[in-house]
């Protein structure tokens, strides 16, 4: 499928960046003599960096909200279509987002194999789909209020194991290979259900979801701490999650989402677990301050982002059993503008990435093996210390992307043009 017009420019692209390129190109040179005096050569950097990439989240595209209010922008998607035309700015401006993760029914269209050419179209494929057993859906039969694969209803249990379902076979048609199960699932009050009798039910239906996936499939548990539920959650943590993959089996792996944990939880340490016995699936990359606040990529906790990617790169050195994460993010963007959001956090991410490829990997084991504590910790921070933007601006300038990805947004006009074309967004609140 080739790729039709694009959403912005490439001339428009092509004056940015030219306006912006010498002043890139010597910071990039000076970096690179920097580097070049630790035996690091920046190319192979560049060329290692240029290769990553992460997937947006279709709901990601619009305003979120919470329970309280949801403020709509003019010119906010209202449609899978419209959401598949923000995801391809981001890309195009970024050159690191080719994937978009759908949802479903959020994501319903009534021909798949028509939205995979048209996202083709756009430059995109598609990442993992997400199932929704955490809303009840206008005319469904049975309601997930008590739970949903761990529901004590067998009828509901049948009815959220043939949506997952569902979900895969609409994957296939969209080229995805994996399913991401979340399900809000637990209590509000003790003793309003049996801690064990729950996890065996949302197991023997998850059993029966990991029955139907095709060959090359995987399922990624995301575990999550509280909300919906405040007392207990069926999946709370990495040690639910994983005790969970592993009795389900070795198509089963973990996602981890950074802002379903408690503040202050290790969540590299949980990363590097998770790895540890083969069961790494994938990340819904956002930031958080109290609870699963979904912010922005590194806008609160840059350095926890860069310990995570340390790990993923200690992994990629070396490798488990199918070690294939799937990148992701998830934000709910209340206040910016999602594709502003969005292009910042796919750089915040790449800049975790570069700077965990910038440790010296000797150097560090060696201290730690020395227990040169000092030396070892001074191994992560000088690389953290780094700025890595020359080389991050050269590998979208290169692979046809902007140099300064929101000043070439704003100056296309692409928001005012949709609020032009695109019918208004009704006050709300929730996430979508
Ligand atoms: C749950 C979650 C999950 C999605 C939803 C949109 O908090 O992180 O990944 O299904 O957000
Ligand atoms: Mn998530």
């Amino acid at each position: 499928m080739t790729i039709s017009t694009l959403p912005i420019s490439t001339e428009l692209i092509a004056e940015h960046n030219a306006a912006l390129m010498a002043s890139v190109d010597e910071d990039y040179d000076a970096l690179g003599r920097k580097l070049s005096r630790t035996g690091v050569d920046i190319d192979v950097v560049k060329n290692k960096v240029a290769e990553f990439t992460v997937a947006v989240p279709s709901w990601g595209a619009g305003r979120g909200g919470t329970r309280f209010a949801k403020f709509p922008i003019p010119g906010e998607p209202t449609n899978i279509h419209e959401k598949l035309e923000d995801c391809a700015v981001i890309n195009q401006l970024s050159q690191a987002t080719p994937r978009v993760s759908p949802h479903f029914p959020w994501d319903k269209v009534d021909d798949y194999s028509a939205l995979r050419e048209e996202a083709a179209s756009l430059g995109l494929g598609f990442d993992a789909v997400n199932s929704n057993t955490f809303q009840d859906q206008l005319g469904q039969a049975h309601s997930y209020s008590t739970g949903s694969l761990s529901s004590t209803d067998a009828a509901t249990r049948a009815q959220a194991v043939e949506h997952n379902i569902e979900c895969i076979e609409i994957g296939q048609k969209l080229g995805s290979t994996d399913l991401t199960v979340w399900v809000g699932d637990g209590t509000n009050f003790p003793g309003q259900q049996d801690l064990g009798r729950s996890l065996d039910r949302y197991l023997d239906s998850a059993a029966e979801v990991y029955a139907a996936l095709p060959g090359t499939w995987r399922m990624l548990l995301e575990h999550k701490m509280f909300e919906p539920a405040f007392y207990s959650s069926v999946i709370s943590d990495w040690g639910s999650s994983i005790l969970a993959a592993q009795s389900l089996g070795d198509k089963c792996k973990c996602l981890v989402d950074l802002g379903h944990h408690a503040p202050n939880v290790n969540i590299e340490q949980i990363v590097a677990r998770l790895h540890r016995f083969g069961k790494l699936g994938g990340f819904h990359f956002n930031d958080s301050k109290y609870g699963d606040d979904d912010l922005d990529s590194g806008s609160i906790n840059p350095h926890q982002l860069f310990l995570v990617f340390n790990e993923l790169i200690e992994a990629e050195l070396h490798p488990r059993e199918g070690f294939n994460p799937a990148y992701m993010i998830d934000q709910s963007h209340n206040v910016t503008d999602p594709i502003e959001s969005m292009m910042a956090s796919a750089d915040a991410i790449l800049t975790a990435y570069t700077k965990a490829i910038l440790v010296d990997r000797q150097g560090l084991t060696a201290a730690q093996e020395a227990n040169d504590t000092m030396l070892a910790f001074q191994a992560l921070r000088s690389a953290y210390k780094t700025d890595t933007s020359p080389i991050l601006a050269k590998v979208r300038q290169e692979k046809g992307g902007a140099i300064d990805m929101i000043q070439a947004y704003r100056t296309s006009k692409y928001r005012e043009r949709k609020s032009q074309a695109r019918k208004p967004v009704g006050l709300g609140s929730g996430i979508v």
